[in-house]
């Protein structure tokens, strides 16, 4: 599973994905910093059972920090859009593709409005966010129609003798569209191979919200004087307001443990007289401490947390209706086969049974299922049982 970061030049992705990775990319007030995309891995976050079952885990595809369980996702930083990206301008349209390799698009917005439309600086509240959180939308749509077009669905489908479901599936493969939902965007538009631009349009948007659901960053929320946020809050969209600079310069000071925080926290705390290995005293400076100080006050004690972690996690637990699954071998240790106690965390998509978690694990095991143990409560579940967030299943599997 793959979250990409995206949106017009110059509104804080990189940061974004810098802040969300700890991977060093560069990060610049000039459009166009990033041409090849950036990829990295940032981790959702969940309550571990550990706490609740009174032991100690030992994660081996996942992390642990003090109950807290951080579960792996890829994440990948893409060059920014500009109004007319479907048709070469700008630095074009490749960056489209990988957009769509994604399975959920954290759209980030300047939401101070302090970047025009190409991405050049301008005044504080002068440029209007909701001119972007359209254009986003309709470069993505045009594309995709521009794809139909060359491929010429009625000539195809007399060809290989494709029903249109089929056709366009095929066209928008490597998109990764399903034919489900192809299916259920026709039934609800009712287009055929030769509707007109406008209708094949109002097909590719819902195509696009059943396949690609999108999050808005509402970025730069420290220097939003306009209220832009305020806003969009009422307007029945998924956006939830950040500040991606404050985020890397946490988590900067906490992997230099110059502060206890991990990402989603709502505040930190300054370590004071920390000494390396070598001696010598690492402490946060006057100016250091006066930054963290701002962040205090004007981001985690307005918003509750820089908005990062909380972007991701929703991008994940709500828009793909994900849960968290604990597998292990031994249902009354929790552990695997060497005795790691809670050592894997799957993502798996709520509706998920106990027979998908076998095959997950291993396709082998997926088809010498017999049965299968609810590790919390002890009991045998079959095959059929769907899977809760935050259970720990045993899987017994034949020879
Ligand atoms: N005030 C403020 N500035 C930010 C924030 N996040 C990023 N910036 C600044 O916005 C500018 C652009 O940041 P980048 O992360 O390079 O933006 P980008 O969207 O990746 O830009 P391109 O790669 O050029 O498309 C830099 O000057 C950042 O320091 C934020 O939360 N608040
Ligand atoms: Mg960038």
């Amino acid at each position: 599973m793959q979250l990409a970061v995206c949106g017009k030049t110059n509104t804080g992705k990189t940061t974004f994905f810098s802040a969300a990775t700890l991977v060093d990319a560069e990060i610049s007030n000039r459009v166009f910093t990033t041409i090849e995309p950036n990829k990295g891995v940032t981790y959702v976050r969940t309550k571990c059972p550990c706490k609740e079952l009174g032991t100690k885990c030992s994660p081996q595809d996942s992390k642990c920090n003090d109950g807290i369980r951080l579960v792996p996702v890829k994440l990948i930083d893409i060059a920014g859009l500009v109004p007319g990206a479907h048709l070469g301008r700008g630095l074009g349209n490749q960056f489209l593709s990988d957009i769509m390799e994604a399975s959920v698009l954290i759209h980030v917005v300047d939401i101070a409005g302090s970047t025009d439309s190409n991405g050049n600086a301008v005044s504080h509240g002068s440029h209007n966010p909701e001119e972007d959180i359209e254009f986003f939308k309709e470069e993505i749509d045009y594309w995709i129609l521009g794809i139909l077009k060359k491929a010429q669905l009625s000539k195809r489908m007399e060809h290989t003798h494709d029903d249109l479901a089929n056709a366009i599936y095929k066209q928008l493969s490597g998109l990764g569209i399903n034919l489900d939902n192809v299916e259920e965007a026709i039934g609800k538009t009712g287009i055929t191979a030769t509707s007109a631009n406008v209708d094949m349009l109002k097909f590719i948007e819902i195509l696009r919200e059943l396949n690609k659901p999108i999050i808005i960053a509402a970025n730069k929320i420290d220097i939003d004087i306009s209220g832009n946020f305020e806003k969009f809050k009422n307007k029945g969209i998924k956006i939830i307001p950040c500040c991606a600079e404050a985020e890397l310069a946490l988590r900067r000071a906490a992997e230099k443990k110059l502060i206890k925080y991990l990402p989603g926290d709502s505040d930190f705390e300054i370590i004071e007289n920390k000494t390396t290995t070598e001696g010598r005293q690492v402490v946060l400076d006057e100016k250091q401490k006066r930054a963290m100080e701002f962040i205090r006050e004007k981001i985690l004690k307005r918003f509750g947390s820089t908005g990062i972690q909380k972007i991701i996690d929703t991008a994940v637990f709500e828009l793909l209706n994900m849960i968290v699954v604990y597998p292990v071998e031994n249902e009354n240790r929790y552990s695997d086969k060497k005795g790691n106690v809670l050592p894997n965390a799957f993502l798996m998509p709520r509706g998920s049974t106990a027979l998908d978690l076998a095959f997950r694990v291993h396709e082998d095991i997926g088809k010498k299922f017999i049965s299968a143990v609810d590790a919390k409560t002890g009991r045998s579940v079959s095959a059929d049982y769907e899977l809760k967030d935050g259970d720990i299943i045993s899987i017994k599997a034949g020879r």
